[in-house]
């Protein structure tokens, strides 16, 4: 065969080099909403219910939400907020309360 680089393979430069997979899933902020009808003794209930925060804390964010119009009360990967935001929605509604629990992307 011959010795000079006619084989395809040496001419062209490929570049293998890719970024190191290191992507960490997004997370998902869940958002509690205010409104004028719930009950403040509800909401703080919800938060200590669904989201493992104690009662200073609890009354401390729904205080907020009350003030602000809406807080963040915890970041989670998206099936977990996904499932907070059913639980509180689905307590809310079957308690004829109105509140409001949503999810955005951090
Ligand atoms: N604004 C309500 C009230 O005055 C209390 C409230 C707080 C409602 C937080 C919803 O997410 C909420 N009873």
């Amino acid at each position: 065969m011959s010795d000079k680089p006619e084989d395809g393979d040496s001419d062209i430069a490929v570049i293998t080099e890719t970024k190191p997979k290191t992507k960490r899933p997004p997370l998902y902020k869940v958002l509690l909403l205010n409104d004028d009808y719930t009950p403040m003794e509800f909401v703080v209930m919800v938060l200590e219910r669904f989201f493992g925060l104690n009662h200073a804390q609890s009354v401390e964010i729904m205080l907020t939400v009350h003030k602000k119009g809406v807080a963040v009360v915890g970041v989670f990967a998206f099936e977990i907020a996904e499932t907070k935001v059913a639980q509180v929605m689905d307590f809310a509604r079957r308690n004829q309360h109105p509140l409001q629990c949503t999810m955005e992307k951090e």
